[in-house]
């Protein structure tokens, strides 16, 4: 049995399998849990981001304005699925992640600049004031996620360098940091091979720690005559040296499959920005963007992702 190394959650959000359903991860019943009607004048929320927050949670959230701004806000919640947003914009860029580290909350997100974007990091205690570092990156990239503590002292972060467009590539690489402020030791981790993740991949959630290394969820996109189609994917990456891949699944977890991941702003996505991991029974609640439009949640147990990716294991 693979076990979460890390703290108890008992409040982590939490439905059971549906009878029948043979598959790892399974949707909230009551999806999507967050939808533009939580914020006035969005026109979408969605890649949203959330950690256990002072016996609650607390979420960094994308909203996407009536201007189509692309906006960060805070938001709370005693349960993690019913959320009170905040109006006030914390900072500009979307896709925001959240890591707890040694007591603060690391956000990163992608930041924009004029010559593209990039990872935007910052930190807060309270989630009221924020403390904003140097990108970790020269534009372009995105996808920044840095892992919930150091590994052999270094802070270490996933990016995706892209183009300054929708990007029609991509690779998941791995940089470290002993202070957050300069970053190198560049190594790849993984690239797009196989049909459901054909055009490009790129990290998704905070790494959880695991008794087999890192289990990481992450998007993979195929380009169809109709656009691209994100899924969900998952991998385990190697404990101390994270850049090596372990174990991967052949195909996808999660696919935009129910109306709310197939028809939205833009169709056919299924975003992976954060989990929620309780260490004392497995769990494990998955919160994805549908669609460009909502945030909705999914659950698994560690045990069951780790079986399904070794019994799908991706082969050369
Ligand atoms: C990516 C990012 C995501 C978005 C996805 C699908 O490039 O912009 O925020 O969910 O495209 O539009």
């Amino acid at each position: 049995m693979a076990k979460i190394i890390g703290a108890a959650l008992p409040n982590v959000p939490w439905q059971e399998k549906p009878a029948g359903w043979r598959y790892p991860v399974w949707r909230y019943t009551k999806n999507p849990i967050i939808t533009r009607e939580n914020l006035f004048f969005a026109n979408s929320i969605f890649n949203s981001a959330v950690v256990p927050f002072g016996g609650g949670f607390a979420g960094v959230f994308r909203v996407d304005t009536m201007t189509r701004d692309h906006t960060l806000v805070t938001g709370f919640s005693k349960d993690a699925i019913h959320w009170d947003l905040d109006e006030k914009v914390i900072f500009r860029g979307y896709d925001p992640r959240l890591c707890e580290i040694d007591g603060k909350y690391y956000l990163s997100w992608v930041n924009l600049t004029p010559h593209g974007t990039t990872i935007g990091v910052a930190y807060t205690a309270d989630f009221e004031s924020w403390v904003q570092l140097e990108d970790a990156c020269y534009p372009v990239a995105r996808n920044g996620v840095l892992f919930p503590r150091k590994i052999n002292g270094e802070y270490m972060m996933l990016i995706r360098p892209c183009d300054r467009g929708h990007t029609p590539y991509g690779d998941i690489f791995l940089q470290s940091s002993r202070d957050l402020t300069y970053w190198g030791k560049h190594r790849f981790v993984m690239g797009p091979r196989k049909n459901w993740e054909m055009t490009k991949v790129g990290a998704g959630p905070t790494p959880i720690e695991t008794d087999e290394g890192w289990l990481a969820f992450y998007h993979g996109v195929l380009t169809s005559c109709n656009g691209f189609t994100y899924a969900m994917g998952a991998a385990i990456l190697d404990k101390d040296e994270p850049w090596r891949v372990l174990h991967r699944a052949d195909c996808f977890l999660l696919a935009p499959h129910e109306q709310y991941e197939l028809v939205g702003d833009v169709p056919n996505v299924v975003f992976p920005c954060a989990a929620l991991a309780d260490a004392d029974t497995g769990r494990i609640a998955i919160y994805y963007g549908g669609a460009d439009t909502v945030v909705a949640l999914a659950f698994t147990t560690v045990d069951e992702t780790v079986a399904f990716i070794k019994a799908h294991e991706l082969r050369d």
